[in-house]
């Protein structure tokens, strides 16, 4: 945070009681350079929501109508929350860091406190918590070529929505192959808030022949991209189903989960009304 106020956006919204960057230069200045070049993106306001302990699996399970028995460690899965209605409660990422362990990188509500409301009734052995873990995004066409430079030449080998550690300043960083753009790059799980500014000026530094530049999530590039946004274009009056997102539900699957019954008698009657894309051609 202190890095982008240095770089100096000109406006911030206020995302999961936190502060986050809207633009830069400009909406379609920054717009340009994640389309043409590369850019880093502190958004350290997705929150990981960590589920730990034997039951893990099972308790993530019953937050999201996603089938995630073929999860592996080392994945990611973009999930629904929903609440008994089937309305949308959130729309993280959901990464699998251990057998036993979730972390759900969440959009802008209060995850922490609905899970943990949901488990003090489910008779389920976990323990959930907010680690300090805050997400710099880098997104772009040349976010290969300035990771490869900071993080070594094995990071272009992870495929999209997968993770692995990778070496910054003698400490291991878990890194993604995702971003919430459709430009293509990786988002840094950095765990030592003390190594947020080093992380910034090493990429910053690195990049600066590939025009390297702040950004941060870009309205022009996810509207385009067709990436929905959990507030603004869909909210707990939505369902899945209606918001186009029927995809990510595995509604005849035999484990249970919160609003199962509810998306069913969606999916049966079919969604009173669609959230969808429109393109205008322009003469
Ligand atoms: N990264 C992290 N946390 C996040 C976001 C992120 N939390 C909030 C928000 N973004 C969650 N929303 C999305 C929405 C879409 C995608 C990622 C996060 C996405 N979708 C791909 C697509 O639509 O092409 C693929 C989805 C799939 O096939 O599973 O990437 O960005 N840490």
């Amino acid at each position: 945070f202190d890095a982008t106020r240095r770089w100096g956006f000109k406006a911030f919204t206020v995302y999961n009681h936190m502060y986050m960057p809207l633009w830069f230069e400009s909406p379609l200045a920054d717009y340009w350079k994640l389309v043409n070049d590369v850019t880093l993106w502190d958004v350290g306001v997705e929150r990981q929501v960590e589920i730990a302990g034997p039951d893990a699996l099972r308790f993530t399970q019953l937050l999201t109508p996603r089938d995630l028995s073929n999860c592996a460690v080392g994945q990611c899965k973009y999930v629904l929350l929903c609440d008994e209605n089937g309305g949308i409660v959130n729309d993280p990422l959901l990464l699998r860091v251990a057998e036993d362990r979730f972390w759900l990188s969440i959009a802008d509500s209060d995850v922490l406190l609905w899970a943990r409301g949901i488990a003090l009734n489910a008779g389920l052995d976990v323990t959930i918590s907010e680690p300090d873990v805050s997400p710099l995004a880098v997104q772009g066409p040349k976010a290969d070529e300035l990771a490869a430079r900071v993080f070594g030449e094995g990071v272009r080998e992870l495929r999209f929505f997968r993770f692995g550690h990778f070496d910054f300043q003698g400490h291991p960083l878990l890194v993604a192959r995702s971003g919430w753009s459709k430009q293509g790059g990786f988002e840094i799980y950095l765990d030592r808030p003390e190594l947020g500014l080093a992380l910034w000026d090493a990429l910053m530094a690195a990049g600066r022949d590939l025009e390297v530049g702040p950004g941060c999530p870009n309205l022009i590039e996810r509207i385009e991209g067709g990436l929905l946004s959990y507030g603004n274009d869909m909210t707990r009056d939505n369902d899945p189903l209606e918001a186009g997102l029927a995809r990510y539900c595995h509604l005849d699957r035999e484990t249970g989960c919160l609003g199962l019954e509810a998306l069913r008698r969606v999916a049966a009657e079919g969604p009173a009304r669609l959230i969808r894309g429109l393109r205008l051609e322009m003469e």
